[in-house]
């Protein structure tokens, strides 16, 4: 049983069947669970084909109901852990947790994949499931956790070659989460605790935020410096050991790196009644790009003796990350909400993403020679490889590049 067919829990479920295992893939999502049935996949690294090879193969089968995984030996939960008010909210993990307990049988195993803060394994879903089968751990059944590395439309590193780090309450637990993704991936990296597990996938992303938080706040002062940070970052780049490339952006988007810090620096401050610095500064940092760039795009009109308001946007890229549809968090979109907040026209072009995720007042058009002539100013946001810069360079008046993708004398950087 997979509990959640999202861009983890799909993927994971079609890896399973292609490695044998028969699978039920539970959403409470009625209209994915109808669109899967129906052999549409909702997710982009699941292409329609593969959906519908393992609905042909008689080993998947999509449900709202729990009760259609009766039976299971393994139950691997990937349901999304949102922020609340800036509070980790486990609910789906807890709801998960209480449909789940009435199936269990001795000697099944359950493993979490969900990211969440250090302890959520073993204080919050240990007892949800306890509680509610009065079975044991790991005296009864095994717990794992095992946190997910999907990168949404990485094509080089998939779910079957990354590498997967795997725990459990207990030896024998962890001897049983290993079996399973061992005929799932190439390789599992077995760590001694839930813990430890939990804390290593917060440490990737917390590493990623804060790194980002750093470029952007050196891309702020390098330009004040009239020092070119770009050229500076490809310059540090050559080196081949103990520097890893990060570029300045509009801001942090997704579902990962805005969020997933804030658990850590919530478990931190909750057990320890300690500030996770580093955390709050990056996200302080991150949080301000949007407001910086509309800030860098305020004095650009005025040296054209133009203000914001009144004048016409183009913006390119709306999604968080560049080949990518999903607008959640998406930095691209609070610039475009501020920039309608001050009176600017405002019409954007992205063509992974569909218009009806549009807040209101943003017009999506196509990125005509004609668009952009029209704009008073052209900004590139999320530099999706297929915008064509030459002539988004050649065709506009002004440029604002967030993502040093276009070069000439109309163009401005971050
Ligand atoms: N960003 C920058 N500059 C950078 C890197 C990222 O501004 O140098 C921005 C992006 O534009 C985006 C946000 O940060 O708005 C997040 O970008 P991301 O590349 O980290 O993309 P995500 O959120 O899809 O991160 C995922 C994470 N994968 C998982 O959590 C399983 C992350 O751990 C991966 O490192 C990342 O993909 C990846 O490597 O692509």
């Amino acid at each position: 049983m997979v509990v959640g067919q999202g861009y983890v829990g799909l993927p994971l479920a079609m890896r399973a069947i292609e490695a044998g295992f028969h699978v039920v893939g539970i959403d409470v999502d009625e209209w994915r669970v109808k669109r899967l049935a129906a052999g549409e996949s909702c997710v982009g690294d699941v292409p329609d084909g593969v959906l519908a090879a393992a609905l042909g193969s008689g080993r998947y089968r999509v449900s709202t109901d729990y009760a259609d995984a009766e039976g299971f030996d393994v139950c691997v939960i990937s349901v999304p852990t949102p922020l609340r008010d800036g509070v980790p909210d486990l609910r789906h993990i807890g709801s998960a947790g209480q449909s789940i307990a009435p199936l269990l049988r001795p000697g099944v195993t359950v493993i979490l994949e969900s990211t969440t803060y250090p302890g959520t394994s073993e204080e919050y879903l240990r007892p949800l499931l306890e509680d509610g089968s009065g079975l044991r751990t790991p005296e009864d059944f095994h717990l794992g956790y095992s946190p997910e590395r999907i990168d949404p439309g990485n094509t080089r590193w998939r779910l079957d070659n990354t590498p997967k780090v795997v725990s459990g309450i207990d030896a024998v637990s962890l001897e049983h989460v290993k079996a399973f993704y061992s005929r799932i991936v190439r390789e599992v990296v077995p760590v001694s605790s839930l813990r430890v597990a939990e804390l290593c996938k917060l440490l990737e992303n917390t590493f990623r935020h804060v790194n980002v938080a750093l470029v952007n706040e050196l891309a702020i002062f390098a330009r004040q410096l009239g020092i070119d940070v770009w050229e500076a970052v490809d310059a540090a780049s050559t080196k081949p050991f103990g520097f890893m490339r990060f570029t300045p952006g509009p801001g942090v988007g997704g579902h990962c790196l805005p969020i997933d810090p804030s658990y850590l620096s919530w478990k931190v401050k909750r057990s320890l009644g300690h500030n996770f610095r580093f955390v709050e500064l990056a996200n302080d940092i991150n949080d301000h790009m949007p407001e910086h760039v509309v800030h860098r795009l305020g004095l650009a009109l005025n040296q054209r003796y133009r203000s914001i308001r009144g004048s016409r946007f183009l913006l390119l890229g709306l999604s968080y990350k560049k080949n990518a549809g999903d607008c959640r968090e998406s930095p691209a979109i609070e610039v475009a909400k501020a920039l309608c907040k001050l009176g600017a026209e405002v019409r954007a072009a992205d063509p992974h993403v569909d218009d009806f995720l549009l807040p209101v007042g943003i017009e999506l058009v196509e990125p005509t020679g004609e668009e952009l002539a029209r704009a008073d100013a052209v900004v590139v946001l999320t530099d999706h490889d297929r915008f064509d810069y030459d002539l988004v360079q050649r065709s506009s008046e002004f440029v604002f590049d967030t993502r040093n993708r276009c070069r000439g004398p109309n163009v401005e950087r971050l």
